[in-house]
């Protein structure tokens, strides 16, 4: 059986090698420009843009007919998308599934919601390629990434929330408190895949241990971590160092986000994906 990973653009992956892959793109809106979160697009440039426009912005998840293009005519599928409680993502998945395997008897899709975005979403689809590689059937490999979706993590470590507040894809007292200089929002992806704030932190220092400790809290003990930065790689990278000086062991990589993340997370936010 052949069977391909779609997932959709928060998870701030361009290609996955080895696997058949494809991204299905979100897409950030406003009176002036539409961008269309795919390869073509000039992260850098958006967020400049962004910051400099006065007006409203919002975004839109990939429609019932993108995610239908995605799976292509492949016998298997296993959808990775952002969590179905800030998006509809999740949802369009699930219906374009409903189409494609009445159309297709004995073709097989399984739609993930992640509860979560960005690296987590990495790391899940890292999972599902193991998986696929290793030959197992369609339902062991979806008890398997299950399984491992309940011990993967996200973190992250904000200095604005205005885009997230403007959307309402958070409570407005938590972005009241942001906004401030030099305070850091550091939160996690909850179990219901909302948007939980655990620290308010004055500074990028005390930021980062509080992260480092809720990773522990969390139970990492040196596995896989998945970083994406918002246009501030040294800030990944300071992570990755913090991280290996306490858990020499682990496998981290560092990447930029995409659009969708990049507008969330907005400049100098990072998110951290990792195993538990
Ligand atoms: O459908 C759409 O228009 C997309 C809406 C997405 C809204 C949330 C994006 C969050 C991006 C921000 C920090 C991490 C939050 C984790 C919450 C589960 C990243």
């Amino acid at each position: 059986m052949d069977i391909r990973i779609v997932v959709d653009s928060s998870a701030n992956m361009l290609s996955l090698e080895g696997v058949p892959f494809r991204v299905v793109p979100l897409k950030i809106v406003n009176d002036q420009r539409e961008y269309v979160d795919d390869a073509s697009l000039d992260v850098p440039e958006m967020v400049g843009e962004l910051s400099a426009y006065k007006g409203k912005t919002g975004t839109s998840c990939p429609n019932v007919g993108e995610w239908l293009e995605a799976f292509g005519d492949a016998e298997g599928v296993f959808t990775v998308a952002i969590t179905s409680n800030l998006s509809g993502a999740h949802n369009a998945a699930v219906q374009a599934a409903e189409v494609y395997m009445e159309e297709h008897p004995g073709r097989r899709v399984c739609c993930l919601d992640t509860l979560s975005t960005g690296p987590e979403m990495e790391l899940i689809a890292l999972r599902l390629r193991e998986l696929i590689q290793e030959g197992l059937d369609f339902d062991t490999i979806e008890r398997k990434i299950r399984d491992y979706m309940n011990r993967t993590h996200l973190l992250f470590m904000l200095e604005s929330v205005e885009n997230l507040a403007k959307n309402g894809r958070v409570n407005p007292l938590v972005a009241k408190a942001v906004g401030i200089l030099g305070i850091r929002i550091v939160g996690k992806a909850s179990d219901v895949g909302t948007l939980q704030q655990l620290h308010k932190c004055r500074g990028e220092r005390k930021g980062l241990d509080a992260m480092m400790q809720e990773m522990s809290d969390l139970g990492f003990v040196g596995g896989r971590v998945s970083i994406a930065h918002v246009c501030n790689e040294a800030l990944g990278y300071t992570v990755r160092e913090r991280i290996l000086e306490r858990w020499p062991t682990a496998d981290v990589q560092v990447a930029p986000t995409r659009g969708l993340c990049s507008f969330y997370a907005e400049r100098g936010g990072v998110l951290v994906g990792f195993e538990g």
